[in-house]
This record gives C-alpha cells, sequence and structure tokens, in this order.
C-alpha cells in the first residue's frame, strides 16, 4: 500500500493532490491510500463539501510505510516518522531542500509551476487518462488556492491554461468558485487568534537558524490587524513554545495583492529590513503587492539571513 502524504499544517493544494493521485496510482494498477497530516482548513473544508468527499485519512506516523509526497520535498515539512519510512516518490512544485535521501532511485518530479494540483493534471494528460468531474474541481481549487487565483506571482501560463480546462470539465466559473473559496478561507469564526497565527505555518532552517512563517490569506486583513498588540504578544509566546531563531507572520490580503509583516524582534527587524530594503514602523512593515510565501515572503529572508 502506497501512502500518500502531503505536507504539514495541510491545505487546498495538499489535499486535492493526495487524493486525485490516489486515483492516478490506482488508474496505473498500484494500491495507494491518501493520508493527512493535520486537520484541514476551512476552505478545503468548502472545496470537499461541495462535491461530498471525503477528507484524506488523518494519519500519527509514516514510520515502516511506502510513501509518495505530493506539495513538499524536505523533512521538515513532512509526517512524523518520515526517516523510518521507505519513500516511492516525490511530486512538488516548492523550492529544493535536498534532505531527503533514500536507498532506491526514486520517482522525483519537482516543476516551476503554480500548484501540485497542476502537476497532477499533467501527469493524467500524460497518459491519455481522463479526468472525471469531480477530480477536475479538486484540482481545479487546488490551483486556485495555490495561485490565488491565478494572480500569485507563482502563477505560470500552463496553470491558466490548465485551469480553464478544468473549468471546462467540472463546468465552473473560476471567479464564482474562487469567491466562495476566498470566503471560507477568510471565516476566522470559532478560532482563537494564536490558532489562527499557527493556522498556516511554515518552519524553515536554513544557516543554522530554525525560524517559522505564518501567513493569513484573507479577504478582511483588518479585522485581524486591528488585534495587532495581542497578536505581537502571542508571536512572542510561539516563538518560545515553538523554540525558533525567528518568527515571522503575515497578513496577506488577497483582493489587494499586499502583506502586513509582523515585526516579533529585534533580530526578525535587522532581518526584515535587509531583506526588503524597507523600515519598520510600528511593529509592521507594510509589502505592496506580496502575496507569496513561497516565492516573495521565505526566498527574500533566507537571501537576508
Ligand atoms: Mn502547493
Amino acid at each position: 500500500m502506497i501512502y500518500i502524504s502531503g505536507h504539514k499544517n495541510p491545505d487546498t493544494d495538499t489535499i486535492v493532490s493526495s487524493l486525485v493521485i490516489t486515483d492516478y496510482f490506482e488508474k496505473m494498477g498500484q494500491k495507494a491510500k491518501p493520508v493527512r497530516l493535520g486537520k484541514i482548513n476551512k476552505e478545503t473544508e468548502f472545496v470537499l463539501k461541495q462535491i461530498k468527499i471525503k477528507s484524506p485519512a488523518l494519519v500519527k506516523s509514516l514510520a515502516k510505510k511506502q510513501v509518495f509526497l505530493v506539495d513538499h520535498n524536505e523533512f521538515g515539512q513532512a509526517g512524523d516518522g518520515i526517516e523510518q519510512a521507505e519513500i516511492l516518490g516525490v511530486l512538488d512544485h516548492h523550492k529544493l531542500k535536498g534532505d531527503i535521501k533514500t536507498e532506491m532511485p526514486i520517482y522525483f518530479r519537482v516543476e516551476p509551476i503554480g500548484s501540485t494540483a497542476s502537476l497532477i493534471f499533467k501527469l493524467f494528460e500524460e497518459k491519455g487518462f481522463a479526468l472525471n468531474k469531480k477530480q477536475a474541481f479538486l484540482l481545479l481549487c487546488g490551483i486556485i488556492s495555490d495561485t490565488l487565483k491565478l494572480t500569485s506571482p507563482t502563477t505560470t501560463k500552463e496553470d491558466i491554461k490548465i485551469a480553464k480546462i478544468l473549468a471546462g470539465i467540472s463546468k465552473q466559473k473560476i471567479n464564482d468558485l474562487a469567491s466562495g473559496m476566498f470566503k471560507a478561507k477568510s471565516d476566522i469564526s470559532g478560532m482563537n487568534l494564536k490558532e489562527l497565527l499557527v493556522y498556516d505555518y511554515k518552519d524553515f532552517k536554513e544557516k543554522e537558524k530554525n525560524f517559522g512563517i505564518g501567513v493569513c490569506e484573507t479577504t478582511m486583513p483588518n479585522s485581524i490587524l486591528e488585534n495587532k498588540e495581542k497578536i505581537l504578544k502571542l508571536l512572542v509566546e510561539i516563538k518560545k513554545e515553538k523554540k525558533k531563531d525567528l518568527l515571522f507572520f503575515g497578513v496577506i490580503d488577497i483582493l489587494k495583492k499586499q502583506c502586513h509583516l509582523f515585526i516579533v524582534g529585534e533580530e526578525e527587524k535587522i532581518v526584515v529590513e535587509k531583506a526588503f530594503k524597507i523600515k519598520e514602523k510600528n511593529n509592521l512593515i507594510f509589502l505592496p503587492g506580496v502575496v507569496s510565501r513561497k516565492k516573495q515572503i521565505a526566498p527574500v529572508i533566507i537571501k537576508a539571513l
């Protein structure tokens, strides 16, 4: 049995990719099972509800399992026990960390494209497998989510072409579907502020520095920014609890395409000012045009470090 695993703090792309690639493996005559490493977010919940599909099963450890990784390619983002798992393959669209080592040759495919969902479309296309309506819907949602409706700088011409085809198969209007998804994503009811800060969070390790970047993609940034003082206090707490050298949190305005990045401490301030060449003001820096942690925040911070 091949366990299909996306990354920690699963997002929509990770979940839909795990689900649809499982169908691909089955078409190839291999037994596969999608799993998830944590609670699904509200956007993903909305997506699965639309077509009445269950989320993948929660898995505690990947140890001693045969695992295929989607939407990540490093141990830090992978499930517990990954060091004791047999990794059979990787399908991803993130930077290469290069810490995954295997005994045997494996399938490894990483492309600079907007979503892992786009790559799964390509897998089906290359084998001449048709996507059904539900599969097309899921993949379309993965693209919309990761590319912020094809507007993030991570978006490629290929993503746009693929999204149009998927919208056709699933009989969806991209604008309408994206509005529903973004509304669900921006719904922070029933969530406390601390949960929100690590809701969409990734760990990084570069140059001996352990750091984390949380983001909140929302259509209603002010409802979060108005809690600035509380957020700053909580970020200091989270930084201690997670034993991070540096911690960053950005509120990304999906509609205006801009980001407010919180400055937790003196070291973050130095790094961020160097990274973005903008002076911090009242523990925040404002970054117009910045919407992508993967392409516009993480690499700039890593370079500054
Ligand atoms: Mn992704």
